[in-house]
């Protein structure tokens, strides 16, 4: 990847040094045309997208309440089609919009079909306000509300979505960016809800060095604690398959998983596995 291409991004922004979530959207907006309308819920992106007209993406944008932003995009989509414009509509929400408290809006419009590509980025809690547990944190990680660490799996957000059979749902890592930009542009020559889940490290959150965002999100995937999927109308699909290095080398990197005693690393572990099996299952139907 050329890093010196920002995409439709300006070469500043006000996100904390080594934002994942802020490295993510430079690769997409290398791929989304100027026009497409982005819708931005709460979240740490509301405050780094800035201020009309000192905006750092190239974009028209509009800023919404977490459980307004399908609704929004609907509307926003179906006005287009009415004046014959085929702009895309993107939503870019966190994962507490996400998973949380938008998850009502988001699954009816995916039972819908709305014509919106829903980008989740990840980065497994409630950062702007302060690092607060989210159905996505994982088992075993620290956040403010969860001092004695996460005791709950992450919410499997694809295989919920996946039972709404949506044309099509892609996970991707901010540390495999030709992966991440090809999903993209898949979804954008697909119409029908399309959903993405990217995996962007927060440094601050996740207390850990602002380098290490790239190599976190690459030990995750690595570990198999990302998986990198795609789901094309209900059928499963692994798009890289993980080395199976130690799960504890990504944890080595955050303060968030430090208190995770050996017990909670083979709990950890177990639900992993778990979660594979589940996968594969899926993968092995879609075969049948
Ligand atoms: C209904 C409602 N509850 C709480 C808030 C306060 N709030 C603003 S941003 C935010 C965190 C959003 O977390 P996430 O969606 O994961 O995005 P991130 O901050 O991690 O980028 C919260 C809780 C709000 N704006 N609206
Ligand atoms: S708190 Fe995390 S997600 Fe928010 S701007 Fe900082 S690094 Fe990015
Ligand atoms: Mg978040």
């Amino acid at each position: 990847m050329d890093l010196t291409d920002c995409g439709l991004m300006e070469p500043g922004h006000i996100a904390c040094a080594g934002c994942g979530a802020a490295l993510a959207m430079k690769m997409v907006s290398r791929v989304i045309p100027e026009e497409t309308r982005v819708v931005v819920p709460a979240g740490c992106w509301s405050i780094i997208m800035g201020r009309h007209p000192d905006l750092c993406v190239r974009v028209p944008n509009v800023h919404t309440p977490f459980a307004l932003a399908c609704g929004f995009a609907t509307g926003m989509r179906a006005a287009l089609r009415r004046k014959n414009g085929d702009s895309p509509v993107l939503v870019w929400a966190g994962d507490g919009a996400t998973y949380d408290i938008g998850f009502g809006a988001l699954s009816a419009a995916a039972e819908r079909n709305e014509d919106i590509i829903y980008v989740c980025y990840d980065n497994e809690a409630y950062m702007n306000t302060g690092a607060q547990r989210s159905s996505s944190t994982p088992y075993g990680a620290w956040t403010t509300t969860t001092p004695d660490l996460k005791r709950e799996d992450k919410k499997d957000v694809v295989f919920i979505l996946a039972e709404h059979g949506i044309p099509y749902i892609a996970t991707a890592s901010v540390s495999h960016p030709d992966d991440l930009m090809k999903k993209v542009k898949k979804a954008l020559r697909k119409s029908g809800f399309r959903f993405i889940l990217l995996f962007t490290p927060c440094p601050t959150g996740w207390m850990m060095e602002e380098s290490q965002t790239v190599n976190a999100a690459r030990l995750a995937v690595e570990a198999g604690v990302f998986p990198l999927l795609e789901v094309e109308n209900g059928v499963f699909r692994v798009t890289y398959e993980p080395s199976w290095i130690p799960v504890e080398r990504y944890f080595e990197l955050q303060g968030r998983f430090k208190d995770l005693d050996e017990k909670g690393v083979s709990s950890f572990k177990e639900r992993l596995e778990r979660r594979w099996r589940r996968i594969r299952e899926r993968v092995k139907d879609a075969h049948l």
